[in-house]
């Protein structure tokens, strides 16, 4: 038999999707299919910003029996989502408390406290993980504060897929990729930094032995009594991601862009010098010994939450209101911790821009635009921070994820990056995690056979520079390069 089908589950912050995929070996095809897309987001509970698990865990299975339904069963099944955030079981397997969002406020604060007894350069060296103030480290100092009573109570942590997982009849298991963006992880032995957790006053028994992608960790049970395997793929959606990018060499970078611009290369050796911790650049676990090494951009966020001030506006039509606007008028640091989770998005840009003297941004187009703008320059840095950092001279960029499809953000980043843009595919988290899935039943061979598939089934656009803006964008660099110094990223 040359067919293989396998259902991916692909989580964002703002939509989930189900998705059936059919590799044919033998013509050496994977066609892709959306099953069921429901919408994510945050509700509030007790006070603070929470994912509903239980509402995923019903959307996911309404998927999965809708591919069964069809009269197809999977050989297996993974989910992936953003990483970071983690839910607590009891002694019963319960949950204990919510799944508490990243975005959410309990951690304004905490991380210069927690930098404060463990040392920022010794965090550094320690996990090569960028000080971001919602990672799991500084979620749990904050949970310790709110509710020390709880302590004792907890069995185990499941980080977001790995819980997903366990619903859906998987076992317990710690997927290793997601895991390494808690912070809590050795960068040299890729396992728990015990002694971190320690001195953190964490219990060390929370947190399960590590698995690489590929392991199969339990069953699924369809409503009609089907069972399909659950089989991890890289569960943190950027490494998934990653995997789908079909990179050349090490003169390509990427961007995985959604929710998050996840700007960054792959690569054997991981960088926590100081100049890269002068930078705030990650070294996240990817497959097969890799790491990625990047950073986080705060992405289409902006776009996705200036929306809420003009709720008639679609995405594309605000993204053709932002390239009818004025050029480089209003320019903000995207990564300025004001625009994590503001209550108006529009406000606080416009508040950054009256701030740094610039005037405000009026209505959508201009808002949209200086977003866009703001981040094109900041890939430019980042760009920059990342060839310093590794020596490397980047030829071309990348840029996967849903949105690749934005051909107006293409362009500036061609433009002001002065280098090719190959954007797609579109779907680079959800091929990352069918692609893991098939090569654990060994229908692809490897990370090389996986890249090659993807590059000639899935459609990519290349974008080159314009040669004439180049003067204009030089201008302005310098004034985004003080607005970046005045607030650090
Ligand atoms: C992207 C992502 C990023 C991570 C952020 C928060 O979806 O997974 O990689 O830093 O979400 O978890």
């Amino acid at each position: 038999m040359t067919i293989t089908h396998v259902a991916a589950v692909d989580l964002g912050a703002s939509s989930g999707r189900v998705l059936l995929a059919r590799h044919d070996s033998e013509r050496a095809t994977l066609e892709i299919e959306e099953v069921h897309r429901f919408p994510n987001g945050f509700l509030r509970r007790d006070g603070h910003d929470c994912w509903d698990t239980e509402d995923l865990v019903a959307q996911i299975e309404q998927g999965l029996d809708a591919i069964i339904a069809r009269g197809i069963t999977p050989a297996s099944l993974g989910v992936d989502t953003w990483g970071v955030d983690y839910v607590l079981l009891d002694q019963e397997g319960r949950l204990l408390g919510q799944a508490v969002s990243y975005r959410d406020h309990r951690t304004d604060g905490v991380m210069d406290q927690v930098l404060a007894a463990v040392g920022r350069e010794e965090l550094y060296a320690r996990t090569g993980i960028q000080f971001m103030q919602f990672n799991t480290i500084f979620q749990l100092a904050a949970l310790k504060k709110e509710n020390p009573d709880w302590l004792p109570r907890v069995k185990t942590l499941l980080l977001m897929p790995d819980y997903l997982h366990y619903r859906l009849g998987g076992g317990l298991s710690c997927e290793y990729t997601n895991a390494s963006t808690t912070q809590l992880l050795s960068l040299k032995a890729r396992d728990w930094d015990r002694p971190l957790l320690r001195k953190l006053g964490v219990p060390e028994q929370w947190f399960l032995p590590l698995s690489q992608p590929g392991r199969t960790v339990g069953e699924w049970t369809a409503k009609s009594g089907e069972r399909v395997k659950v089989v991890l793929p890289a569960t943190h959606d950027t490494a998934s991601a990653v995997v789908a990018v079909p990179l050349e060499d090490e003169h390509s970078v990427f961007i995985s862009s959604g929710t998050w611009s996840l700007m960054g290369l792959e690569s054997g050796q991981a960088c926590n010098d100081p100049l890269a911790l002068a930078a705030n650049v990650t070294n996240e676990g990817g497959v097969d010994g890799s790491y990625r090494v990047l950073k986080n951009i705060m992405g289409l966020w902006l776009v996705q939450r200036l929306r809420d001030a003009f709720p008639a506006l679609s995405f594309a039509e605000l993204a053709a209101q932002a390239e009818a606007a004025p050029p480089l008028r209003f320019l903000i640091n995207p990564n300025d911790d004001r625009f994590l989770n503001p209550p108006s998005m529009y406000e606080q840009i416009r508040a950054f821009c009256l701030e740094t003297g610039q005037g405000a941004p009026e209505g959508p187009g201009e808002a949209a635009r200086c977003i866009f703008e703001s981040l094109a320059f900041l890939y430019r840095q980042t760009l920059l921070e990342l060839g310093a950092i590794t020596t490397r001279r980047f030829k071309r960029i990348h840029i996967v994820g849903g949105g690749s499809q934005n051909r107006f953000l293409n362009q500036l980043c061609a433009d002001f990056c002065a280098l090719p843009v190959i954007a797609g595919p579109v779907e680079a988290s959800a091929l990352g995690n069918i692609t893991a899935q098939l090569r654990a039943h060994g229908a692809l061979a490897d990370l090389a056979a996986i890249r090659s598939l993807i590059r000639h089934g899935f459609a990519s656009e290349t974008v080159l520079p314009h040669p004439d803006v180049s003067d204009s964008v030089e201008r302005h660099w310098n004034r985004f390069q003080d607005l970046c110094r005045a607030v650090p990223v």
